[in-house]
């Protein structure tokens, strides 16, 4: 009796011990991680591997979206011109309680997030980085930190993040959420500021009481709730905003999930609306962030700007002043050509629709993509010219020695691509256009292509022009 009880525990045991064992391995190759030093301190190749996807990709849609398109643009029947549609409260000095009625009445019944995913997929878009919260405070999803959010303040009572997630999944697009430091409705940050919200003048003394228990919880239920591939933040300016608060909170991203990719705003390094980091400081963040510019050159530095197609980021009912489809073509390839990418802006109705002339602009770009997105994504910039004069730009295949030169005049007679030498043989193409194009070249003058009269009529072919050459780079 006493040896068979004996067996049974020590099978029992060892069974243990698997049971143990294996949870162990599971856990170690699932849950890694990171240490804040690890973190402080990543291998090029780590941050190389971690950036991939976004480099690849270029392109992504912005969305500015909340109570403020309720008002779009319009307080107490006055225009307010002096600011973007987002900063109406600011701009207007709308007191809290009164631009809470604007939450109230937020009511986006014609959204559907399938249809926006699809505009942005249909333009050539690989990402969207929605505003969950602006600096207005108000978040676009059922938070359970406070009340201000669309399910338990807003008429719409819905998660309007929790169907972008499921769209975006379901067309294989990432989703990242753009959220605001600055909160001009939370007492314990700006709103005490009033009428000026966003001042440099004033400091809440609370604030780390916000950072604690309402920012960094949101953030939390953000990253657990959607697991945003990009989180790209906004209002740092703040005087109340440190370096410490920056480290903790990219750290606490990384730890939470190793993966992800955090914008420069983290921290407190961004020279003004240049977007990109002071020289020799110490910040956190993975790319810099050129607002309503193209840096003039290339950078060594990750970079995205972020541009509108009007003048206004949140929808504004007036602002008719919208960028020709061929300007934000040019834009999408001159960034590319400098190595950044080009997040283009959209700023939905408080019905929950993109504006049509939005939408157009991004078909346009759709139908470029549809032919020369190849000229795009995972490119590189070339090492020495990402420029030709005012109208070739130049990008190269990454890892291949396939190179675009894309013009923005329509080509006749011979055109001249003074940097690239093709491969002995090779063909060179015009992309849109079936026969291989004939050319020759010498030292002194480059490539030079012979552009068949017959291409000046073809339909499909407009605006920039991308030639296709397998060689090098020359000069
Ligand atoms: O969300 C959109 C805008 O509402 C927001 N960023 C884009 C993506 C935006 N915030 N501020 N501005 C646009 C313009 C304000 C610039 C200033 Fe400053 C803030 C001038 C002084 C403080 C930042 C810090 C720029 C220069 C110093």
């Amino acid at each position: 009796m006493k040896k068979t009880i004996l067996t049974l525990l020590s099978i029992l045991l060892i069974t243990l011990s698997f049971a143990c064992q294996s949870s162990d391995t599971s856990e170690a190759t699932t849950e890694t991680t990171l240490s804040r030093e690890e973190i402080l301190n990543e291998s090029k190749e780590a941050f190389d591997e971690r950036m991939e996807w976004w480099r690849d990709a270029k392109f992504g849609l912005f969305i500015h979206w909340g109570p403020y398109a309720v008002p779009a643009g319009v307080h107490n029947g006055e225009r307010i011109t002096s600011t973007t549609g987002e900063w109406i409260m600011n701009g207007a000095q709308i007191p809290v309680e009164e631009y809470e009625e604007y939450a109230r009445q937020f009511n986006p019944t014609k959204y559907d997030a399938d249809d926006w995913v699809r505009i942005a997929k249909d333009a050539g878009m690989k990402y969207i980085i929605i505003t969950s919260k602006h600096h207005d405070g108000f978040a676009l999803w059922g938070s359970e930190v406070g009340n201000y959010n669309s399910v338990d303040f807003a008429e719409i009572g819905k998660d309007l993040l929790d169907e972008l997630k499921e769209a975006a999944d379901k067309h294989d697009i990432k989703l990242g959420f753009y959220y605001s430091i600055m909160d001009w409705h939370h007492p314990d940050a700006q709103a005490p500021h009033y009428p000026t919200y966003n001042t440099s003048e004033k400091t809440n003394s609370n604030f780390d009481e916000y950072v604690e228990n309402y920012m960094t919880p949101q953030v939390r239920e953000l990253v657990e709730e959607y697991e945003p591939a990009v989180l790209w933040f906004d209002g740092e300016w703040i005087p109340e905003w440190t370096h410490e608060h920056a480290v903790d909170m990219y750290t606490m991203l990384r730890q939470m999930d190793p993966e992800m990719i955090i914008n420069n705003r983290v921290d407190v390094g961004r020279q003004g609306m240049q977007g990109m980091n002071e020289e020799g400081g110490e910040f956190v963040g993975d790319f810099g962030t050129p607002e309503q510019e193209i840096l003039e050159s290339t950078s060594d530095f990750d970079w995205e700007a972020c541009m509108t197609m009007n003048d206004t980021w949140g929808y504004k009912s007036y602002d008719d002043n919208w960028k020709p489809s061929e300007n934000l073509i040019f834009n999408l390839v001159d960034v590319a050509a400098k190595g950044g990418n080009y997040l283009l802006n959209v700023g939905p109705t408080a019905e929950g629709l993109i504006p049509e002339v939005s939408v157009e602009r991004l078909s346009d770009m759709g139908d470029w993509m549809d032919i020369n997105s190849e000229a795009i994504y995972e490119t590189e910039r070339l090492q020495n010219h990402f420029r030709e004069g005012e109208s070739i730009r130049y990008t190269k295949k990454k890892a291949e020695s396939t190179y675009y030169g894309i013009i923005f005049e329509e080509p006749t007679g011979t055109i001249q691509f003074s940097y690239l030498q093709p491969d002995e043989g090779s063909d060179v193409m015009l992309l849109g256009y079936e026969d291989p194009l004939n050319w020759e070249f010498n030292e002194e003058n480059g490539l030079s292509i012979q552009i068949p009269a017959e291409i000046r009529n073809a339909e499909n072919l407009s605006t920039a022009w991308v030639f296709k050459i397998n060689g090098s780079e020359i000069k």
